[in-house]
């Protein structure tokens, strides 16, 4: 040992040094900023929810000065293309060199999935801002929710539809996770509503082609197809749901609001022109949250925000509101205050529930239009304060 022959005041003196230099690490600590680790597929397939996300989480840096009690936070952005093996080396990299004191983000399923170990082992809260299978907050104790759940979507829609004319369906899902939520809870309450589903057919989540199913669809003459598929996928399905004429054969198009979503809706053209989904978000929204968001949204990015943005806005809100309650430390005391809050969302009000870790919020049911000469989600019905209906099988 190399401190064998240190006499008794040598050591006191090293004691002392050693006492000091730690009081010196800490007030440096305190003044260094809180860092947050944010993965997002900023490339690849689900580029456009990295896009949406990082905007949002920037407008709220701007809107909030980027400070707690005087501490500056610091967004670290990383790009993980969408592939889960790059996820969790981010989320290891930045919880052991960067020492964050939250990790978020996750735009797919499968990369929630995969980071979720690496927040349980070392104790960091982990906000999922958009993936959206049920089962992702079960995966860790250290995750909480500000997307929503495909369960939570699919059951309004499955309610609307036989009450409007709609008594057979085919179903159309990607082949995944929330594919296989919004598939199950869709078809069980519509058959429990006296529809029937003649018939549910799937697309891979990477390069899908929709001409095959489409043409099944087709055939099978359905009152209306139920679609759900991940965001930014669903300008190429319309496309193809026109060119090959479905919506002249009179078959209708209903579905989760991710198919029409806010990022490309304005885009897709006639062929989206009513079609009905439900979902937690639309840009439309009139309130004054709402209007509020997406003017400082466009006027900051020049472009729609979409449901994705709305995640992770109350999601980088959540982890603030968070911070302040523990005067900047991570995570046990981060997770544990982010649990039971209320947010005042563009969305409306939502709370991330206790138990659950989950988010429970409003959903409404919305049918595309023209307004102004763009098209838009105009919701028409509501369903108030919804719990992932996912938890309760
Ligand atoms: C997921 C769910 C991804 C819904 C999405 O878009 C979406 C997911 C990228 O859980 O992977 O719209």
């Amino acid at each position: 040992m190399k401190h064998r022959f240190t006499s008794p005041r040598r050591r006191a003196l090293l004691l002392g040094a050693a006492a000091l230099s730690v009081a010196g690490v800490s007030q440096a600590q305190s003044a260094d900023p809180i860092k947050v680790g944010v993965i997002l597929p900023m490339t690849g397939p689900s580029a456009s929810t990295g896009k949406q996300i990082d905007a949002a989480i920037k407008l709220w840096m701007s809107q909030s000065g980027g400070k707690v009690g005087g501490r500056k936070v610091e967004v670290l952005i990383k790009d993980d293309a969408g592939v889960a093996d790059t996820t969790r080396r981010l989320a290891q990299e930045l919880v052991v060199n960067e020492k964050v004191a939250a990790l978020a983000g996750f735009g797919l399923t499968p990369l929630a999935l995969a980071s979720a170990p690496i927040a349980t082992q070392s104790k960091t809260p982990m906000v999922v801002m958009a993936a959206a299978t049920s089962s992702v907050t079960e995966a860790s104790p250290f995750i909480v929710r500000t997307s929503f759940t495909l369960p939570q979507a699919s059951v309004a829609i499955a309610e609307w539809a036989p009450k409007n004319g709609i008594k057979r369906t085919v179903t159309l899902v990607a082949d995944y996770g929330p594919g296989n939520d919004a598939e199950r809870f869709f078809a069980d309450r519509f058959v429990l509503n006296g529809g029937q589903v003649l018939e549910k057919l799937r697309t891979p989540l990477r390069s899908p082609d929709f001409a095959p199913v489409l043409q099944k669809v087709r055939d099978a003459k359905p009152d209306a197809l139920f679609v759900f598929l991940p965001s930014g996928q669903g300008a190429q399905f319309m496309k193809q749901f026109g060119e090959r004429g479905l919506d002249k054969a009179g078959i209708r198009l209903i579905g989760t609001g991710d198919v029409t979503d806010d990022d490309q809706l304005n885009d897709m053209g006639d062929v989206a022109l009513g079609v009905v989904t439900s979902h937690h978000y639309s840009a439309h929204r009139n309130t004054p949250a709402n209007k509020k968001f997406v003017t400082e949204f466009e006027a900051m990015n020049k472009f729609r925000p979409n449901f994705m943005a709305v995640g992770g806005y109350d999601g980088i809100r959540l982890i603030f509101r968070g911070l302040e309650a523990t005067k900047g430390s991570g995570g046990e005391a981060l997770l544990a205050a982010m649990k039971g809050q209320i947010i005042d969302s563009p969305r409306g009000s939502i709370l991330i529930d206790g138990q659950s870790r989950d988010i429970v919020q409003d959903i409404s049911i919305r049918k595309v239009e023209r307004r102004d000469g763009q098209l838009w989600n105009v919701e028409f019905d509501t369903i108030k304060q919804v719990k992932d209906p996912g938890k309760l099988k």
